[in-house]
């Protein structure tokens, strides 16, 4: 042990000892120790301008690069201000990890107005998360950060916190013997792969969906569609996992009319890494009327709303490679019913739709395969889950389940930390932008190459739409804006309104090779659109 570490070290070093090299974070006199122990080792800080900025970096950290993302928060009004980026990372299964302060354990439930109390801090956010834990001695540690490495590489990744009481950041530790548990994924068993070989290989019209659960095993996916002639399709989170160039999938059409259709009439479904929630297909509920089998990695997803003929509890990858090995090969799938179903998924466009697809066209054109989108709430980003083309997985990112303005530029940021050889760019409207615009300062000061494409129709345009279409006279939906180009100019980002689709590119293009952010403003009502 050395001398004078204290349970702020000892944190900071178990993060180090499980491969974490970055944290999210703003301090306060409630970290101070956290920072001690932060200050003596490598660890790269950081300091954004607001904790929601903080936690969806460490969200589009971890969607990018597969590791988890970490923040260093303050108790109370930190922590609390990260909450909505936390429910972001839970409703999407991605792993966060927050280190918050606490009040001192002997303060905790009294209410005696403490600095930063809150009555229960515990009960406050552990319903946003896949774990809490509140720590109030540094030999709680080990096992804390074991569990929740557990629950990112294992289970369903979901977000932990952990309440770090004052006391515990100050009280004396060890920090020498840090260091790594591992843990493995469940296996299905031999009994249950044979059965699902047997349904696949007795199928004449079978379909796959991938899901996100999917984008660390897309070679595995692959493997299996060629074998088994499949017609995939994939979720927006799995969008990638097969390339939208292979003839044998629907691309990250899973809302569309057509593949519905196709997925009804199907004699079989397999559906892997993929909870088919609301958010996923945008219908009141799929229909499948033919053998389902379920491959999931979260026991509760693995039955919900959907009884399997065949339930795989087990890792998406590993699994997918075993049935591939015990399926026959032979079946082509139907070139002909793949190109209808496109087809019909793509015809009547309606005008606002062919506007943004005229945009991600040129974000496509310019765009590398390797590179990757950050995209947020707003109506080109709706087109685009659907409509834009990915190669690989972990390339499209969008704030599904609990659908959060402002997650584009933060998400983008942690993303491009996460990734910086990926050239990476952020879609949010005007509205989203001015949640977390002032992240434009953390992506000044650490001089990202970030194009911020914000789609502007001076409106909350969605819930306008929702409105007029009801038949609800406009409230709320047309607020003043300010002068983006004007703003973004103040934070010491570039800023530009390109005034046709090839500057338009020729924008994006620029702004990956810059030494700083370039907002990127385009109008909805642009004449070089209409
Ligand atoms: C935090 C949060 N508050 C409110 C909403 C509701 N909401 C969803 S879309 C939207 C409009 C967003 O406007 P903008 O970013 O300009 O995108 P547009 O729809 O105009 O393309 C609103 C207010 C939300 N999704 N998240
Ligand atoms: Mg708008």
């Amino acid at each position: 042990m050395r001398p004078n570490q204290v349970g702020g070290h000892a944190a900071i070093a178990l993060l180090e000892a499980y491969g974490v090299d970055t944290v999210f974070a703003i301090p306060g006199v409630h970290t101070l120790e956290l920072y001690r122990g932060l200050a003596d080792r490598k660890m790269r800080h950081i300091g954004v301008r607001h904790e929601q900025g903080a936690g969806f970096m460490a969200d589009g950290y971890a969607r990018a690069s597969g590791r988890p993302g970490v923040c260093c928060l303050i108790t109370g009004p930190g922590l609390m201000n990260a909450a909505t980026p936390i429910g972001q990372a839970y409703s999407d299964s991605v792993p966060v990890l927050v280190l918050a302060s606490v009040n001192d354990s002997a303060d905790l439930g009294k209410g005696r107005g403490r600095l930063h109390e809150i009555t229960d801090q515990h009960a406050a956010i552990q319903p946003l998360t896949g774990l809490t834990r509140t720590i109030r001695s540094p030999a709680e540690l080990p096992e804390a950060m074991a569990e929740a490495f557990r629950l990112f590489e294992t289970g369903r990744p979901r977000p932990a916190v952990f309440n770090l009481t004052l006391d515990m950041l100050r009280a004396p530790a060890t920090v020498g013997d840090a260091h790594r548990i591992r843990t493995t994924r469940p296996q299905a068993s031999a009994a249950d792969l044979d059965a699902a070989a047997k349904l696949i290989d007795a199928a004449e019209r079978p379909m796959v969906i991938f899901g996100g659960g999917c984008v660390d095993c897309a070679d595995e996916a692959r493997a299996f569609l060629r074998k088994s002639g499949t017609i995939a399709v994939t979720t927006t989170a799995g969008k990638g996992v097969i390339a939208d160039s292979d003839p044998a999938t629907l691309s990250s059409t899973l809302q569309g009319d057509a593949t519905q259709k196709a997925l009804a009439d199907a004699d079989l479904v397999i559906a892997v890494g993929t909870e088919l929630a609301e958010t996923d297909h945008w219908s009141n509920s799929l229909t499948f009327s033919g053998k389902f089998i379920r491959i999931d990695l979260d026991a509760p997803t693995l039955t919900r709303d959907y009884p399997p003929t065949v339930a795989l509890l087990a890792d998406a990858g590993t699994t997918l490679a075993a049935l591939t090995e015990r399926i026959r090969a032979g079946r082509k799938p139907d070139g002909a019913r793949i190109a209808a179903i496109r087809t019909s998924n793509t015809t009547d466009i309606p005008p606002l739709e062919q506007k943004h697809i005229a945009v991600l066209n040129a974000v496509r054109a310019v765009l590398p395969e390797d590179g990757q989108v950050f995209s947020d709430m707003t109506q080109i980003a709706y087109t685009a889950n659907f409509y834009f083309p990915c190669e690989r997985p972990r390339r499209w990112f969008h704030p599904l389940g609990f659908g959060t303005l402002g997650y584009a530029v933060p998400a983008a940021i942690g993303g491009q930390i996460a990734c910086p050889d990926r050239p990476t760019i952020a879609i949010v409207g005007d509205g989203g932008f001015l949640f977390t615009m002032q992240e434009l300062g953390t992506a000044v000061e650490f001089g990202l190459p970030l194009p911020i494409l914000v789609w502007n129709n001076d409106a909350f345009g969605q819930i306008a739409y929702g409105m007029n279409t009801r038949d609800i006279p406009e409230l709320g939906v047309r607020q003043r804006n300010p002068d983006y180009l004007a703003l973004a100019r103040a934070f010491g980002a570039e800023a530009v309104r390109p005034d046709s689709l090839s500057a338009l590119q020729g924008a994006i293009g620029a702004a990956f090779s810059a030494k700083g952010p370039t907002l990127i403003e385009v109008r909805e009502d642009s004449p070089f659109l209409s």
